[in-house]
C-alpha cells in the first residue's frame, strides 16, 4: 500500500512536471508567435536625430518673406540611394509677390504644384543646373505642376517680378526636415533645434543647407529606439 502511494506520488510528481513543462512551451510559443508580428513595428520605427543649431561668426537675414532662416538638415543613407516613389505633392504658392514658402524641402522624385493666389499674372522659371525649367505664365487661381528629378538647389524666380525669389532643396532621401533659426539680438545670437524622427538604423551623411551660412558635412550613426545628438555650427559660404 506503501509503495502504491509512492508510485501515484511518483506519477503525479511526473505528470505535474510535464504539465509545467507543456506551459512553459505554450507560452514561450506565443511569445514568440507575438513577436513575429511586433518586432517588425518596432524595428521600423528605428531611431530619432537631434541637435542644436547655432550660427558663428556670421549674421543671416531672418526678418520678413524673404529672411533666410530656413536651415534644411538631410540624412543621406551612406549604403541606400533608392527611396519608395513619392506620390504626395507639394506646394509652393505664389501671394502678395511672394513665393510662399520661401525655402521647401522635398525629397527627389517630388511634384511641386505652383498656385498663382494673386490677381496678376505670374512665372516660374529656374536657371540652375539640377533642375531648370520654365512654366510660363499664368493667372489667379491656376495651378501649373513640375517634377523635381534632380537633386541640389532650384532658386525659383519670376520673369514678370524680378523680386520675386524662393529655394527648392531636393534631397534624395526621406530623412530630412526644415528648421527655423531664431534671431536674439539682445544676446546676439541666431540659434535653433532640428529633430528628424522615424530613421532607420543605420550610418548617414547629415548635410545642411541655408541660402546665407553653411556647415560641414557630418556621418552619424542611427540605432534603434534611440535618439543621437548632432549639433550644427553654422558659418560663412
Ligand atoms: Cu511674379
Amino acid at each position: 500500500m506503501k509503495k502504491l502511494n509512492q508510485n501515484r506520488m511518483a506519477v503525479l510528481k511526473n505528470g505535474g512536471l510535464r504539465m509545467l513543462i507543456g506551459e512553459l512551451v505554450l507560452s514561450l510559443g506565443l511569445v514568440v508567435f507575438l513577436g513575429a508580428f511586433v518586432a517588425p513595428s518596432m524595428a521600423a520605427s528605428g531611431g530619432s536625430v537631434t541637435g542644436d543649431i547655432s550660427v558663428k561668426k556670421a549674421y543671416v537675414p531672418t526678418d520678413g518673406p524673404k529672411g533666410e532662416k530656413a536651415v534644411v538638415v538631410s540624412l543621406i543613407p551612406v549604403n541606400k540611394t533608392d527611396f519608395p516613389a513619392v506620390t504626395e505633392h507639394a506646394q509652393m504658392n505664389q501671394k502678395d509677390l511672394n513665393f510662399v514658402p520661401h525655402v521647401l524641402a522635398i525629397q527627389k522624385g517630388t511634384t511641386v504644384d505652383f498656385m498663382n493666389q494673386d490677381a496678376v499674372n505670374h512665372n516660374v522659371s529656374c536657371p540652375d543646373g539640377c533642375c531648370s525649367f520654365d512654366l510660363g505664365q499664368w493667372g489667379k487661381g491656376v495651378v501649373k505642376s513640375h517634377l523635381f528629378e534632380g537633386e541640389g538647389v532650384a532658386t525659383l524666380l519670376c520673369s514678370l517680378h524680378p523680386e520675386m525669389l524662393a529655394y527648392i532643396v531636393v534631397v534624395n532621401t526621406p530623412y530630412f526636415t526644415t528648421a527655423s533659426l531664431i534671431t536674439d539680438n539682445a544676446a546676439k545670437k541666431q540659434y535653433c533645434s532640428y529633430s528628424i524622427k522615424g530613421v532607420p538604423a543605420g550610418q548617414y551623411k547629415l548635410k545642411v543647407w541655408n541660402a546665407k551660412v553653411t556647415a560641414a558635412d557630418q556621418v552619424i550613426t542611427v540605432a534603434d529606439g534611440t535618439a543621437t545628438t548632432a549639433d550644427i555650427e553654422l558659418h560663412k559660404k
